[in-house]
């Protein structure tokens, strides 16, 4: 070997290795596996102090981490669950065959559940606890593509029906269909979360952890030993997000989380790592951050091997072997398995001398055997101190045979042929017989056979099935007006932001006997930027480990107070990490029955346009909550220029369904629009949850005027009419936000100025109009008899005149949304284009969103419709001091 020879070079020969390790050996036999890692510590440190340097690595041997002679002993029916499982694995099958005989575009996948399929009956025959009244339940992100395979089992619980089985992927048939893909929006009683993106769920597991802790510390939960259990694809980890939030799992200490990663070496398009070893890769980053690392390599069969490896040949040549050299094994024969892994020394050709090849061809992965399984969770549930992450070892598309396992087609592959079909039947013992192969029928077995009285007492015993979703708290009672009313009456002169007067709601909030505990403020290091820190003291900031050191600031009024039941997550600089946060807090009325409210603040370019995906996975989870996109708008935020100013974020809500997105200006519509979403989803139990732009821009406060709460919250209200009520020339001027302030200033230049007379609406969301809009429309396409129905925006117009001017700091994309249902034309103003550093002044004038391009644009409008001259436009191009030559914005 290698490494003898070089060492003999220094004075060492094999001999003497080998003794060593003779009396390592016997230190470990004698003393125990504690006295033998403080003997191996000592040793280094003793190495250290020599100046003897070692290649760092957090790799261990290519082997399983838990020896067999370790290993707990599987208490199942080991035979008994084999059918269940074989049961299973025929159901889900069916399932896509079925669904692509009928239309093959209708897709489905087969080979990430065969290869998972050991991995998720050990834990529901074994370790996922249910949802009781008395115990809050496991809860347990599941591979979206191994969705057939859940499916199949809940058939085989009684869950689903035969229809619903055949429905796979055709939800829109009579009776409703199956998604494909976990979607509590799509099946609000069975799939909890979402986790088809990929790369998303890692993430999510690792903050429902965390937020499951801060529940706990909070009081608001008592403590249990509940975990969070992720599946995750190998190919998966590739996404940033998979391990991007790994080290505040380690950090935290968060023990009640397990990571499966089913490792079976392939992706879609091939292999995931064929030139390397995603299992050793993927060990090196979770040991190095401290996570507690379990590999399921091998199966027991090769126990024995191991066993005759007395001098780590077996354990060497198994990790030089690359995962290409790994995956071509497994549609390989016995005799090429012989030569590849065994052929290199005559040691290794010894040590499998009897085994014949047909021996050799089925010597099982790590994660195909149950018990091997078994034990490695056996050891995740029961570690403390550190999350574990288990690296199991499977075969994409076990039991396809020729046609699929560890093909590089497998992911795809939807049919079987019924040669293929009947060989997987046979495999797996399915009591189907060959006339009816070719209909591939889905197959139960009678309630009362052992094999469903089996799995209904597992799942009996474990606390009623999984995964289930329910909406389990108890609606909020309080109507909560006292803490919004003093918002309603304006800051009596005082210049204040809307992030402030927000601020001042929050403050209110947290002191209310009823919703003050659930209220849950989530910042990514922004709080002293949207003036929050005046909540560190007054709630604390989460710290899981208090406050180990006396801050900096201690003798200050506002200091940075950390503590076990601090309420403010403070979640660093983590956009997707704190959306994480929302996502568990925001669900927290289904998966823990309580009604947490949280309000995630951050700096809204960061929001919708970085970490849209999470966004939408909130979206499909029914999450409740209020984002608040702070230092909005394109020139409102002075100064921070291109990357910061956000102009976007109004045009980015727009796809989420049930995100209803307010752009308000004033601290009264805030209050009307938080108090009211309060109730909507905490009291009404509706699936939505808003976004909120807020802006640091500080004006005088207006009292609310009458009546105006309803067109707060559907989208828009007539603000300040125009006194002049003779005027000829007329206008409608709609602003939204900090750019309604312009629009009143333009309502005052066009009266004193031009003689326009001109009404300010603040439009407080597009959104809504535009959804108001297009029901409107549909609703009369498909009532073609009956009175047509009107839209919102088109209603409140009714009966006044003049042109339409719209201004806000967002895409004009945004206000020409409404334009299709205005009475006449609608002229808009908008921020399309690159931000720049600039005052708010310059860049409104850059923008062309001011008071002075509203009035231009009014009168322009003016002359379009014969009202007034061309030269008087002209003319007030001059007077407002706007150069017609000026750069576009939108493409410079
Ligand atoms: C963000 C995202 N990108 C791409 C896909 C498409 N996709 C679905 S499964 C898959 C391969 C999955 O491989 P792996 O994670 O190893 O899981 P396996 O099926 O092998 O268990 C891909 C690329 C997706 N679902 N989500
Ligand atoms: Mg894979």
């Amino acid at each position: 070997m290698a490494n003898e020879a070089a060492v003999k070079t220094f004075g060492l020969d094999a001999q003497e290795i080998q003794e060593w390790i003779e009396s390592f050996d016997a230190i470990f036999k004698q003393a125990g596996r504690e006295s033998a890692t403080l003997l191996l510590d000592r040793l280094r440190d003793r190495a250290t102090a020599l100046g003897v340097g070692h290649a760092f690595t957090a790799n261990t041997p290519y082997l399983n981490t838990i020896p067999a002679e370790k290993q707990a002993v599987f208490p199942g029916d080991q035979e008994i669950e084999r059918r269940i499982k074989s049961l299973i694995r025929w159901n889900a099958l069916a399932m896509v065959v079925r669904a692509n005989r009928m239309d093959h575009s209708i897709g489905g996948h087969i080979s990430t559940y065969a290869s998972a399929a050991t991995l998720l009956e050990i834990g529901f025959n074994h370790f996922f606890r249910g949802r009781t009244p008395e115990f809050e339940g496991d809860t347990v992100y599941l591979q979206g593509h191994a969705s057939p395979g859940v499916y199949a089992r809940a058939f085989l619980e009684g869950r689903l029906s035969v229809e619903q089985l055949e429905n796979f992927r055709r939800e829109l048939r009579p009776n409703g269909g199956l998604s494909s893909y976990p979607h509590p929006w799509l099946m609000p009683d069975f799939w909890e979360f979402p986790t088809v993106s990929m790369g998303l769920s890692p993430l999510m597991a690792i903050y429902q952890a965390r937020f499951n802790r801060y529940l706990e510390d909070r009081g608001l939960k008592p403590a249990t030993d509940a975990k969070v259990w992720a599946f995750l694809g190998d190919g998966e980890t590739d996404e940033p997000e998979a391990l991007g939030a790994i080290t505040l799992a380690s950090r935290e200490n968060l023990d009640n989380l397990i990571f499966v990663i089913n490792c079976n070496l392939q992706r879609l398009d091939g292999p995931v790592r064929g030139n390397g070893k995603i299992v050793q890769e993927l060990e090196a980053a979770f040991r190095g951050t401290g996570w507690n690392c379990i590999k399921v390599l091998w199966g027991s069969d090769w126990d024995p091997l191991f066993e005759r490896d007395t001098e780590g040949l077996l354990a060497n040549r198994l990790g030089q072997m690359v995962d290409g050299e790994m995956q071509k094994l497994t549609v390989s024969s016995g005799a090429y398995v012989r030569e590849q892994v065994f052929g290199g020394d005559p040691r290794l050709l010894k040590m499998v001398e009897d085994y014949p090849d047909e021996v050799l061809r089925t010597l099982r992965q790590g994660g195909h055997d149950p018990r091997k399984v078994y034990a490695a969770y056996k050891a995740a549930v029961e570690h403390k101190g550190s999350p574990t992450v288990i690296l199991a070892r499977t075969i994409k598309g076990y039991g396809l045979g020729e046609s699929g396992e560890g093909r590089n087609i497998t992911h795809q592959q939807k049919k079987l042929n019924e040669e293929e079909l009947r060989e997987f039947r046979s495999r797996f013992g399915i009591p189907i017989n060959d006339e009816q192969l070719n209909e591939t029928p889905f197959y139960r077995p009678p309630d009362d056979s052992r094999e469903l009285q089996y799995l209904r007492a597992r799942r009996q015993a474990l606390g009623g099935f999984v995964p289930t979703r329910k909406a389990r708290s108890k609606p909020l009672e309080a109507n909560h007006d006292k803490l919004f009313k003093e918002f309603h009456l304006g800051s009596e002169g005082r210049e204040v932001s809307t992030t402030m007067a927000l601020v001042g709601m929050l403050r209110q909030m947290l002191r209310d006997p009823e919703i003050g505990k659930l209220v849950v403020p989530i910042v990514p290091d922004e709080a002293r930027t949207f003036g929050m820190e005046s909540l560190f003291r007054l709630v604390g900031i989460y710290s899981s480990r208090g406050q180990l050191y006396e801050p900096v600031d201690v003798h200050t009024l506002l200091y940075y107070k950390e503590a076990k039941d601090g309420q403010i997550l403070e979640e660093g600089i983590t956009e997707a990490g704190s959306m994480g946060s929302f996502i568990a807090a925001g669900s927290a009325y289904a998966t823990h029955g309580i009604n947490t409210i949280p309000f995630f603040i951050y700096y809204s370019m960061f929001g919708l346009q970085r970490i849209s995906d999470f966004i939408w996975a909130a979206a499909d989870m029914r999450c409740r909550g209020f984002m608040v996109g702070g230092t909005a708008g394109r020139t409102t935020l002075a100064g921070e220029g291109l990357q910061h100013q956000d102009g976007n974020s109004h045009i980015l809500a727009l796809p989420i369904p049930n995100l209803r997105a307010y752009d308000p200006a004033f601290a009264y519509e805030i209050a009307v629009i938080v108090q009211d979403g309060i109730r909507r989803m905490y009291k009404d139990g509706e699936s939505i949850f808003y976004y909120i732009t807020v802006m640091n821009e500080a004006y005088a406060m207006p009292p609310m005027p009458a009546g105006v709460e309803e067109g707060i919250l559907k989208g828009m209200y007539k603000f300040r009419a125009s006194e002049n009520k003779n005027a000829k020339l007329r206008a409608q001027l709609f602003g939204s936000g900090t750019i309604l302030r312009e629009a009143l200033k333009a309502q005052e230049i066009l009266a004193e100025k031009y003689g326009v007379a001109a009404d300010v609406w603040s439009v407080t969301s597009y959104k809504a109009l535009y959804n108001d809009g297009v029901d409107t429309e549909r609703w009369n396409l498909l009532h073609p008899s009956e009175t047509p129905r009107v839209s919102y925006f088109a209603q409140a117009l009714a009966g006044s005149d003049g042109v339409l001017v719209a201004a806000s700091d967002y895409l004009k994309a945004l206000a020409k949304l409404v334009g299709q249902w205005a009475p006449r034309r609608l002229a808009v103003l908008g921020t399309d284009g690159f931000g720049r550093s600039e005052s708010r002044a310059a860049l409104r004038d850059f923008f062309e969103v001011d008071a002075r391009f509203i009035t231009l644009a009014t009168l322009s409008e003016l002359h379009r419709e014969g009202k007034v001259e061309a030269s008087l436009v002209e003319e007030a191009i001059r007077d407002l001091e706007i150069n017609p030559e000026k750069p576009n914005p939108r493409c410079s």
